[in-house]
C-alpha cells in the first residue's frame, strides 16, 4: 500500500486525540530507500564507532558520526546530531518549526543520557531551539533530572540560551488549517522526518543516547509524550545497550518501552528481538486498537548489533558506520 493511502486510512479509522505527527512520517524520502528490512548485523564485534537514528535524518547522523570519528564521546555525538534536526525549519515535529499544540504552543521534549547512566531532560518547553542541550545542562549542571515548562525555559535563559519564536509561517499555516475541522479527530501529517532519537557508540566503546521532539501535533496544551520521560522514550544502559522510541508516546510510556528493550537485551535478546518483543507488548494488549497508531523502535546493544522494529510499514532507521550513512527500513508488525 502506498504510504499516503495508508495514512488516509490510518485517519480514517479514528483514535482520540490527534495523532498527528506520530504517526508516520518520511513520506517522499521512503521512495528511495533502495535497503530491504532490518536485520540484526551478525553476531561479532561490530566496528565502532556508530551512530543509529530514528528515521531519515542523514545530515544528523553524518554530524554524529564526524564527532566519533574526530574521536568525540557518544554523548557529545548524540547532543550535536539532534541539534541538526532542532535546527531544520522544515522538520515540522522537533525543534524550530514544530507543530504547536491545539491553542498555537510550539512545546518541546527532550533528554539525554550518558555512559554512567546520567540523565537530564526538558518537557513541555517554550522558546529554546535546542532542547537537548537544555536537557544536558539539566543532567550536568544541576542536581535534577527533569524541568518542565516556564521553569525550565528560566533555567535555559539563565544558562545563556536564546529566546526565540519557534512556530514558523509554515506551522502557523498548518494549524490554522487544522482549526478548521479540527474536533480532535486524527490528523496525519506527512512530513521529512519525525521526533529524532539517535544513539551512539564511540570509540572507546561506551554508549548515550538522547531524544527531541515538539511531540503529537495539536496535542492537548501541556501535554507531555514519552520522549523526555527516561525509560520510556529513552533508556541507555551502557553495559547492556540502548533504545529509543518514536511514535503514540502514550503507548511507549505504558509499556516503559525503552526500558523493557534494555532489560530484554540484557536477557539475552538480540537488538532486533528485543525491540520486536517490546512492540509485540503493545499489540496484543486486549483490545490494543494498534492499527490506528504507529510505535517505532530502534536499539544498539554493546557489541554494536542493532535492530529497529515498528507496528507499521514506513518506518525506518539511519544508519552510520563504517563511513556508510544509510537508511534502513524497519520490518514491521501488521502486514495485513
Ligand atoms: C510523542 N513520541 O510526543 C513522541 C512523538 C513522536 O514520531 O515520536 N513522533 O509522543
Amino acid at each position: 500500500m502506498k504510504r499516503r493511502h495508508f495514512l488516509k486510512n490510518a485517519a480514517l479509522s479514528g483514535a482520540g486525540v490527534a495523532v498527528g505527527s506520530t504517526l508516520l512520517s518520511c513520506a517522499d524520502n521512503d521512495k528511495k530507500v533502495e535497503t530491504s528490512v532490518a536485520t540484526p548485523t551478525p553476531n561479532s564485534k561490530a566496528s565502532l564507532p556508530l551512530v543509529i537514528a530514528t528515521w531519515h535524518v542523514k545530515e544528523a547522523t553524518a554530524k554524529a558520526w564526524e564527532v566519533l570519528q574526530a574521536g568525540g564521546n557518544a554523548l557529545d555525538a548524540v547532543e550535536q546530531g539532534c541539534m541538526v534536526e532542532e535546527a531544520n525549519e522544515k522538520g515540522q515535529s522537533v525543534g524550530k518549526g514544530g507543530l504547536p499544540d491545539r491553542d498555537g504552543h510550539v512545546t518541546l521534549d527532550a533528554c539525554i543520557m550518558d555512559k554512567h547512566g546520567n540523565c537530564g531532560s526538558v518537557v513541555f518547553l517554550e522558546n529554546i531551539v535546542h532542547a537537548v542541550s537544555v536537557a544536558r545542562k539539566v543532567m550536568e549542571d544541576t542536581p535534577h533530572v527533569m524541568l518542565a515548562g516556564k521553569g525550565a525555559e528560566q533555567f535555559a535563559l539563565e544558562q545563556g540560551f536564546k529566546k526565540e519564536n519557534l512556530l514558523t509561517e509554515a506551522s502557523k499555516k498548518a494549524w490554522e488549517e487544522w482549526k478548521v475541522n479540527s474536533e480532535y479527530k486524527p490528523i496525519i501529517n506527512i512530513e521529512n522526518h519525525d521526533t529524532i532519537g539517535m544513539l551512539a557508540i564511540d570509540k572507546n566503546g561506551d554508549i548515550s543516547g538522547a531524544c527531541t521532539t515538539s511531540g503529537l501535533a495539536y496535542k492537548m496544551h501541556g501535554r507531555v509524550g514519552d520522549s523526555p520521560i527516561i525509560g520510556s522514550g529513552l533508556f541507555v544502559d551502557n553495559e547492556i545497550g540502548a533504545c529509543v522510541a518514536t511514535g503514540l508516546g502514550e503507548e511507549v510510556v505504558k509499556t516503559v518501552g525503552s526500558f523493557l528493550v534494555v532489560e530484554l537485551m540484557r536477557q539475552g535478546k538480540t537488538p532486533q528481538e528485543a525491540c520486536e518483543e517490546a512492540i509485540s507488548r503493545i499489540v496484543n494488549k486486549p483490545n490494543s486498537n494498534y492499527k490506528d497508531f504507529q510505535v517505532g523502535y530502534i536499539a544498539v546493544n554493546k557489541q554494536g548489533e542493532t535492530g529497529s522494529y515498528s507496528i507499521h510499514q514506513w518506518f525506518s532507521m539511519t544508519k552510520y558506520q563504517d563511513g556508510v550513512n544509510e537508511q534502513i527500513q524497519s520490518d514491521f508488525f501488521n502486514k495485513s
